[in-house]
């Protein structure tokens, strides 16, 4: 089988690391054609993965605010847990720079890393999808 390639594995889901920079609406576009959605993070332990993965270079993840009335919520409809995702943010984020930035990218590497950018610039992103493959 080779549907697994490119796609790395962490406790129970499978990550991709894109090679190419797109907005994010495009990215999460990209993601669904291939049976994912841009990652969610829920626990510190994924942040720790997703952040190490990275290796420092910013990437689009699945937190937007973009056509929900200014709530947070993740493509994958992972309920966002605001006080647990506190720790997160990078310090002084999201301050939504120029009133224009309602997506969200992992900017560095660290546990706070997550940074919100206007969804029109372009960046690396991270695709997740569940263990198990769709049966025929
Ligand atoms: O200083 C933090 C600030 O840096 C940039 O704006 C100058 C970021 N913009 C982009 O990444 C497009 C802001 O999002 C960030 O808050
Ligand atoms: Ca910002």
């Amino acid at each position: 089988q080779v549907v697994s390639q490119g796609w790395k594995h962490f406790r129970g889901h499978f990550y991709y690391f894109s090679q190419i920079p797109k907005t994010w609406y495009s990215a999460q576009q990209i993601c669904m054609s291939r049976n994912s959605h841009l990652t969610s993070v829920t626990s510190e332990s994924e942040q720790e993965f997703l952040y190490r993965t990275a290796g420092g270079l910013p990437y689009w993840i699945g937190l937007t605010k973009a056509g929900s009335e200014g709530d947070w919520h993740w493509v994958d409809g992972t309920p966002y847990n605001k006080v647990q995702s506190e720790k997160f943010w990078i310090p002084g984020e999201p301050n939504n720079y120029g009133n224009n930035e309602h997506c969200v990218n992992l900017k560095t590497s660290a546990l706070r890393s997550w940074n919100d950018a206007s969804c029109d610039n372009t960046f690396l992103f991270i695709c997740k999808r569940s263990y198990k493959p769709s049966e025929p």
